[in-house]
């Protein structure tokens, strides 16, 4: 029997759903979801398996066309997009079916030369189409849509594209037949029987954020970094301790709110999916918040998050 196993990189635009992709691909929530721009921040693997194949998918942080500075943060997030633009032995690239044309322009631009390189090298790409469920299936017809359509088949002519809907699993067997298609004879990479390469304290870390995201608005999600200290568990409960960075002072009281109201209600919405996440009746968790200066510009301070 032959066996297949090869690395195939979720890239794209942010909030476009790639994380909604590689989550519903995995059948676990491996990666975070909000509603806003930016929230993955991290290339993180999903690996599904069956006895005849194994393939390691990534997810990335959302391209940012953005022409202005950015952060030493954004350029690291955007260095693990390159990186899995090169080591890819296929290319999912995810766009939406709200990108405008000037998006795609701009994109154009920013990342010719880098797609040009996939191109000599061969690597295939598949243009996901992703939230075609907004518009149901007469999809076809709308303009948007065409128009996105036309972009792709301009900009690279010899990829697929394939509409789908991450959300609702729309044309996801088609995908999952098209990388099996496209996936080379290899043995696994990594030992059977493992979800992703991330740390438990990991997942910990992301699902505090996601609550914040859910919690607080502007720029305070954006401005969190988060440690999880202390990760005991047993057969019955996980005792965690976790602390919260913030930039600045001000944010530290934002973050823990009146009395320790909003906190409170942080630390109930985030046990509630630990405990889901590793199927266990308790969890106990305390949130600490501290100011990290400027972490988002320190090299050093960015290495200690695990950037
Ligand atoms: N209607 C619809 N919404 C979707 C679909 N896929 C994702 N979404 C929504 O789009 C938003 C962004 O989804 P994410 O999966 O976090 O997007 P992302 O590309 O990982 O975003 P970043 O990590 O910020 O780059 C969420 O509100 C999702 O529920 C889809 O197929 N249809
Ligand atoms: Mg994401």
């Amino acid at each position: 029997m032959i066996h297949k196993s090869g690395f195939v990189n979720i890239i794209g635009f942010p909030n476009v759903g790639k994380s909604t992709l590689i989550n519903s691909l995995v059948g676990e929530k491996i990666s975070i979801i909000t509603n806003r721009p930016q929230t993955t921040r991290h290339r993180i693997l999903g690996i599904i398996e069956k006895s005849n194949y194994q393939i390691i998918f990534s997810d990335t942080p959302g391209i940012i066309l953005q022409i202005t500075s950015l952060s030493l943060m954004q350029k690291m997030m955007m260095q693990y997009v390159e990186k899995s633009l090169e080591d890819a032995d296929i290319v999912l690239f995810m766009t939406d079916i709200g990108i405008s044309t000037v998006q795609l322009n701009l994109f154009q631009k920013c990342f010719s030369v880098t797609l040009n390189s996939i191109q000599k090298k061969n690597i295939p790409v598949i243009i996901l189409i992703n939230k075609i469920d907004r518009i149901g299936v007469k999809y076809t017809s709308d303009k948007l849509f065409s128009d996105t359509i036309d972009f792709w088949h301009k900009f690279l002519p010899y990829s697929e594209i394939l509409p789908i809907s991450a959300l609702k699993k729309m044309n996801q067997d088609l995908l999952m037949n098209k990388i099996l298609e496209l996936l080379s004879e290899h043995p696994p990479y990594y030992p059977k029987g493992i979800l992703s390469d991330r740390t438990e304290r990991f997942f910990v870390n992301e699902i505090i954020r996601e609550k914040i995201f859910f919690l607080y608005k502007k720029e305070i999600p954006y401005s969190v970094e988060i440690i999880t200290e202390i990760f005991k568990e047993d057969e019955i409960c996980i005792n965690i301790f976790s602390s919260i960075y913030v930039e600045r002072d001000s944010q530290k009281g934002i973050l823990i709110g009146k009395k320790g109201k909003t906190i409170k209600r942080l630390e109930f919405f985030s046990v509630r999916e630990i405990e889901s996440f590793f199927n266990k009746k308790k969890v106990f968790l305390k949130l600490n918040v501290k100011v990290c200066k400027n972490w988002k510009s320190n090299y050093k301070k960015l290495k200690n998050f695990g950037y």
